[in-house]
Parts: C-alpha cells; structure tokens; sequence
C-alpha cells in the first residue's frame, strides 16, 4: 500500500462529511444566475460545478490547492500530483514512495505499440496519444470491478488505481509517439530510480549533459498540470466520467478537447506565429515590425494564439514562469527574444484592435495579456524540440494529472452524473415576451 494511498484513506471520509454538511447546511444558496448571453456564450462565469483541486483567480491565475503557483515553482510533477490529490506538499520519503509506484507501472503494454506503428505517418501526435490510453482501457480496474460489483463507496478505489497506472504509463507512450511520428529510432525505455520528468526527455532522446532540459520537463509538466474544473479538456473529462466511464475512456475524452486550436493546441499556433513573424523580417523582429505583422494577423480574421483567456485577466503566472526560465537559460536565444518583444508589443495592439471592434458593434476583448501557450514553445524549440505539432502531447501528459486527480475526488464523494437543462430559442422567446 503506497504512502498516497494511505493518506487518501485518511481524507476521503473528510472529504464526504464535509461535501454532506456543506448540502445540509447551504443547499439551498445560490450561487450563479445564467443570462440568455452566457447560455449562448459558452455558459462562461456560470458557477455550476465543484473542482476542488485548484482554482483560477481572473487577476492571480493558477492556484493549487490554495498556493498560487509561482509560490512553488519549483515543484517536481510528482509533488504537484501528490499536492492536486490531497491538498499536501509531500515530505521526502513519500515523493520517493511514489516515484516507486510509478516505476513499478511504468511499463507500457505491446499492444500499444502495435497500434500506435499501424496508425498511418501523418497521423496527428495528438490522436496517436489518446488512441494509445483509449486502447489501454481493458485493463481499467475500475471497470473490471464495476462489473464485479463493487460498492458505491469504494469506487475511488480502482479510480485512483487507473490513476497511478495510466500517469505512470503516459511519459513512456507520449515519447514513443514522438519517435515513431518523427522517425527518430528505436523506442527508449524507462530508466528505474530517474523522475518523471527526466524520464520523459530522456524517453524522447534528448540529451541533457546541463540537466536545463530535465528542469524545463519538470517545469512544464507542474505548471500544465490543472486549471479548475471547467475548461474544455477538464470539464469534458468530467461529464464522461460522471457517467462512471472509467478514466481511461474520461482522460482520452479529455484530452481530445485539448487538441482544439483554441484550447491545447493554441501552443502549436503560438510559435508557429512566432517563427512566421521572424520569416517574414528575416530574423527577430523589431516592435514596429511585431505590431505590423499584429495588425495584420487580426485584420485577416485571425486570432494571436497565445493571448487573451476566456477566465484570466492579467498575464498568465504560467507565462511569466518560463519567461524567468527563458531568460536565465536561453536569453540570448532570437526565438525567446521574439516571444518576449511581442509580451511588450501584443497587449496593446489587443486593446487598440478591440477598440475598433467596438466602434464597429462588436465584443470587446477581455484579456490582452498572455496565456500560457504564449512562449512555451521557443523554449522546447530551444532544446531542439522543433516539431511543434507535437507540443499539445507534452501539454497533455502533464494536464492528465488535474483531470486523473479531479476523478479520483469525484469518485470518493459520489458526484452526480452531470445533467445541466439546455432550453431551445423558443424558450426565450416566450419568456421574453411575458
Ligand atoms: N486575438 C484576436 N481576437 C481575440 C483574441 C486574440 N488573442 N482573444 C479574444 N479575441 C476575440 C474573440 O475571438 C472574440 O471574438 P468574437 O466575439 O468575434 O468571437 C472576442 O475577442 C471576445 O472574446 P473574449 O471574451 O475576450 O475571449 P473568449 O473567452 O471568448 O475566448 C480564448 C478565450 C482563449 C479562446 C481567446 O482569447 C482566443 O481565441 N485566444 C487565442 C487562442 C489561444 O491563445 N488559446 C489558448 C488559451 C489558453 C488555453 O486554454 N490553453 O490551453
């Protein structure tokens, strides 16, 4: 029994006291109104589920369990998972305890690899990814011990058990996608005793005389990990999981709607944008040239991938966290240097653009700022992980551990299965009229 495990043990029946005292007590208090406009507008602000993992503050960002996130920056991913369960950094010996488990499941079945080689050459990164944890879902305890029969109350059990089974089992088929996609060789294995992060690069063929690349792996895997519970990848693989699908068939859900341009996929197109600027002027562009080509990006229709939030307000602390580590590691680098003059150039161009927008009738912008997908990939790029399309499969590996951890406490405390009420225009209509 692992160190996490038994403190899980420990807190679930906290857990499910307190979500029945917080019914009995305030059931009845409301906590959202939804306007016609936020029904149309994607339900955006409507208070109508609980995430208790973290929280996203639209003027501070990213906070887990209650530590905002540039106060632990420097997290390993297994801390971050161990934080995100249980509300607890974790003490040395469970770090180690867990980083066990995960060796000791690391394994990634053949199978996998037999379909992951059929799947045809232009394949998406992103669909080689999820196919490979959809087609691991026969051996989801979780569902083999639905169909025994298990009681309501131990459905976290085999959830957390998929849990453990599936992260350990990400970083090894995430790489093996970046190899066979990429022709880059042979599989590499999981080296016992080496940490998450580590592994993954590692796994990928990358070498890391510095150990820079190690540390860029674990930044990026902590700070993609969660952000709340109603973003499109988080809530969707809530919903599938409400319906007691087990986690391999709600994290491989999940995940597709992270490969949507304006979600995960958003970070492919940042520096794809980026690496077009830089094309079009012959090398890192000057600020005059950057708010030209701005411009123009938003006067074809366009969006600058990177900025703006459907939540945040400010820049993005995620943001702001590899932009430190840019410039410590890389800040001679010319791709960095382009992700950082457009952070001086962009948010004003925003907010001139969304001005003209509303002279013309249009929504305003609400956020200039960055987002996270903003300047990551010059520092992948950096390293020499050059084949963007791929960039949404790390973004994934990390963001599994929010979607995995919010299933696991959805399965202690016994959440419904989700049924919000959509009405049709005709509704509105009639009740607009009386
Ligand atoms: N460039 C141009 N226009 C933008 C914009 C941007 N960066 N951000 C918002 N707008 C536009 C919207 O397209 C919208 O226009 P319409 O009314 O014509 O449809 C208008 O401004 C109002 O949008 P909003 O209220 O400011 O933002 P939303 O909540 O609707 O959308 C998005 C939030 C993140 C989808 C949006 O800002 C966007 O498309 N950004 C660029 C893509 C991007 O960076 N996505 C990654 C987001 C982070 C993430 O989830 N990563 O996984």
């Amino acid at each position: 029994m692992s160190i996490l495990f038994e403190r899980l043990q420990e807190l679930v029946p906290q857990w499910r006291a307190e979500r029945a005292e917080m019914i009995k007590k305030h059931g009845n208090m409301v906590l959202s109104e939804c306007t016609v406009a936020q029904a149309y507008g994607g339900m955006r602000g409507v208070k109508g589920m609980i995430c208790e993992t973290s929280l996203v503050e639209p003027d501070k960002g990213l906070i887990i369990q209650g530590r905002p996130l540039l106060d632990i920056m420097d997290l390993w991913p297994e801390e971050t998972f161990h934080l995100l369960l249980t509300g607890d950094i974790p003490d040395e010996a469970a770090k180690q305890d867990l980083m066990k488990e995960l060796d000791k499941r690391s394994h990634v079945p053949e199978y996998v690899w037999d379909v992951l080689y059929a799947m045809p050459d232009d394949s998406h990164p992103m669909t080689m990814f999820n196919t490979a944890i959809l087609c691991m879902q026969k051996e989801s305890q979780f569902a083999s011990n639905y169909a025994k029969g298990m009681t309501k109350a131990d459905y976290w059990i085999p959830t957390f058990e998929d849990a453990l089974t599936i992260m350990a089992r990400l970083p090894g088929i995430a790489a093996g996608v970046y190899r066979i996609r990429y022709d880059k060789g042979d599989l590499i294995p999981w080296t016992p005793g080496l940490d998450w992060g580590a592994n993954y690069g590692n796994m990928m063929g990358f070498a890391d005389p510095t150990g820079s690349f190690s540390e860029l792996m674990r930044l990026y895997l902590h700070f993609h990990c969660d952000h709340e519970g109603g973003n499109v990848s988080a809530n969707t693989c809530h919903t599938v999981g409400s319906a007691l699908s087990d986690p391999y068939y709600a994290v491989s859900a999940g995940l597709n709607g992270l490969a949507g341009p304006l979600h995960g996929l958003a970070n492919q197109e940042c520096l794809n944008w980026i690496l077009e600027t830089m094309d079009k002027f012959g090398g890192a562009p000057s600020e005059e040239q950057i708010r030209e080509y701005a411009f123009e990006t938003l006067r074809s229709g366009k969006v600058i991938p990177g900025y703006g939030h459907a939540v945040l307000r400010v820049t993005d602390p995620r943001f702001t966290g590899f932009n430190m580590f840019g410039k410590k590691h890389l800040p001679n680098d010319p791709v960095f240097q382009t992700v950082d003059r457009v952070f001086t150039v962009v948010p004003k161009v925003l907010e001139e653009f969304s001005a003209e927008r509303v002279a013309a009738g249009k929504n305003p912008i609400a956020n200039f700022w960055p987002n996270v997908d903003a300047g990551s990939g010059a520092l992948l790029y950096h390293f020499g992980l050059k084949e963007f399309q791929y960039y949404t499969v790390l973004f994934s590996v990390s963001r599994a551990m929010g979607m995995l951890s919010q299933l696991v406490w959805n399965r202690a405390v016994g959440t419904a299965i989700t049924r919000p009420k959509s009405i049709g225009s005709k509704f509105i209509r009639e009740h607009a009229s009386k």
